[in-house]
């Protein structure tokens, strides 16, 4: 199916689904702009209700949701959509509502933001009753069931078996100029500051959770910006040891927040694998273009502290391509770190997009880099990168059977100036044939039990060799959302 298009009957069980409700509610990041565009005409045709649109976009692009929705919440929205809904059932009256905008005689009326809530304790754990909840599912709107609910869960991580996601946090400390944080941070000044559930709660829900679904293998814990603190990692490391158990998964680990110790008591508590955002290996484009609060010395430093936990964990390090700010002396830059990045790792590449409202989307709206948000930006999918000849030296890295030294012959100055991109395809190629009868040979081995290569069973990778990189060159990065940290 085209992620820009509906199908009727799909749009129609929608309808069906609404008829007769007060208030219809939609959540959107950027990339779905269309979908909300294109439910919310459909659900004028058989609804009057009210249509009212929150999340990141309609957070940072109000005014242009408001050409679409009826109502826009800005910002954190429990409280903002309890208060409208209190209002609209006593009479109706849906204004003057903190974080609810709307228009009036085509005016955009703007609400004072609320003040960011602080004591996340208070809101209730997510809502996992499955009786009133429908997924899009083989072409066709279906009541959630348990099974369905598995099946979703099981692609979130590069295993198998069922994960849980869950957020400890709100927001993050740094601004990097690609990213949300630094829109957000614009929009709420000094309040805009990490915001933490107490270990006992989050730990509470982690226990509800594998209460409720035994299935439930590992915890994906999605904070953009996870733990800097000493003593909460300790605490929250006891209590996820004692009451929980089950490995771990973290997605956004900040460079700078890593420590030996630290990473210790995190693997000793059970996590297998963290996301690390390095994105570029040049000083430059980190301070001057993403002014990203890291060096690369500490990125350095970073890749020796995870590579001793090797038997038991494994990095996945992130790197953002298709920089319009970046020299080809900062490419070559990137490419001489992921030479050096000890193994094993996960490597990801992600393209550059310049989501609305962050400081590098104003640049490049500035520099008529972007002159169509809409099909630039809203429709662009950030796991596929331009095909160039430094990006498919890129990949090569990502591939274990290319030896360094055919990429480091690919780096040359002769061969990238002639930037066939076919030459590092035609490496790939080569040298996975090359490699066939040695993974044929260890699978013999491993199946005679003759393998010599560390066990990581129970943490998710047995079988797997531990020195290979599994970005699925199919589906490069497709399995774990939205890099961060
Ligand atoms: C965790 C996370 C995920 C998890 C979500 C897990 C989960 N169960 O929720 C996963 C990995 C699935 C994910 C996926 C994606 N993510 Co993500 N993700 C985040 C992250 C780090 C935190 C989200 C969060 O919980 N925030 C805290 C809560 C309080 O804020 P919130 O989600 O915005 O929701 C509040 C308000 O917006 C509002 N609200 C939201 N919806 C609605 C609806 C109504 C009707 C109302 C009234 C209010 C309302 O109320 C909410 C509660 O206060 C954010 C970073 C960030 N700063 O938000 C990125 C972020 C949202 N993700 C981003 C992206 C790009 C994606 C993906 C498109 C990546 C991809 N290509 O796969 C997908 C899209 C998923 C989707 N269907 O929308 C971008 C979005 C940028 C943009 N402008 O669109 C962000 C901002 C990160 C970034 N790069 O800057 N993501
Ligand atoms: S990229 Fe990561 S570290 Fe930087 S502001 Fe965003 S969430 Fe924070």
């Amino acid at each position: 199916m085209n992620p820009h298009e509906n199908p009727a009957a799909v749009l129609d069980q929608v309808a069906e689904l609404t008829r007769g409700s007060d208030l219809i509610g939609i959540s959107l990041t950027s990339n779905y702009v269309d979908h909300a565009i294109c439910i919310t005409q459909h659900l004028r045709r058989s609804s009057n209700a009210p249509i009212i649109w929150g999340g990141i976009h309609p957070t940072l692009r109000p005014e242009e949701c408001l050409k679409h929705a009826d109502l826009v919440c800005i910002g954190e929205g429990e409280d903002a959509l309890i208060e409208l809904v209190q209002k609209k059932a006593k009479g109706g009256d849906c204004t003057g509502v903190r974080n609810i905008w709307y228009k009036q005689n085509g005016e955009v009326v703007r609400t004072p933001l609320r003040p960011l809530p602080i004591d996340l304790d208070a809101y209730p754990y997510p809502d996992y009753d499955l009786d009133a909840e429908y997924v899009l599912h083989k072409g066709t709107l279906q009541p959630m069931t348990r099974q369905l609910l598995y099946e979703f869960l099981e692609h979130i991580t590069y295993e198998e078996g069922v994960s849980y996601r869950a957020i400890m946090s709100r927001t993050c400390r740094n601004r990097c100029a690609y990213c949300a944080s630094s829109a957000l941070g614009k929009l709420y000044g000094k309040e805009w500051r990490v915001r933490r559930r107490s270990v006992a709660h989050f730990i509470g829900e982690l226990n509800q959770a594998v209460a409720r679904f035994p299935e439930i293998q590992r915890v994906v814990i999605e904070d953009e910006f996870f733990l800097d603190d000493d003593e909460l990692i300790r605490d929250f490391c006891s209590a996820y040891k004692k009451e929980v158990g089950l490995p771990f998964v973290v997605t956004g680990m900040f460079p700078s927040i890593i420590s030996a110790e630290r990473i210790r008591l995190l693997v000793d508590a059970g996590m297998y694998r963290a996301g690390v955002g390095i994105q570029t290996g040049s000083e430059r484009v980190m301070q001057k273009v993403f002014q990203r609060p890291c060096t690369q010395e500490q990125i350095v430093n970073v890749f020796a502290i995870l590579n001793a936990f090797k038997d038991r964990f494994k990095p996945t390090y992130q790197y953002i391509v298709d920089n319009p700010w970046e020299t080809e002396a900062d490419q070559l830059e990137t490419l001489r770190q992921l030479l050096i990045i000890p193994k094993p790792c996960i490597l990801e590449f992600f393209s550059l997009t310049l989501f609305p409202g962050t400081r590098l989307s104003e640049r490049a709206i500035e520099e008529g880099l972007i002159t169509d948000e809409h099909s630039q930006v809203y429709r662009k999918d950030y796991h596929f990168t331009t095909s160039s000849y430094i990006n498919e030296l890129y990949c090569l890295f990502q591939k274990q059977q290319v030896p360094r030294w055919a990429i480091r012959l690919l780096m040359t100055a002769p061969l990238r100036r002639l930037g066939w991109v076919r030459f590092p395809v035609a490496a790939s190629k080569i040298f996975y044939v090359l490699a066939i009868p040695r993974k044929i040979l260890k699978r013999i081995q491993r199946k005679t039990g003759r393998g010599s290569g560390r066990s990581l069973a129970g943490w998710g990778f047995a079988g797997k060799d531990d020195a290979s990189c599994p970005v699925a060159e199919k589906e490069s990065g497709g399995r774990h959302g939205s890099p961060k940290g």
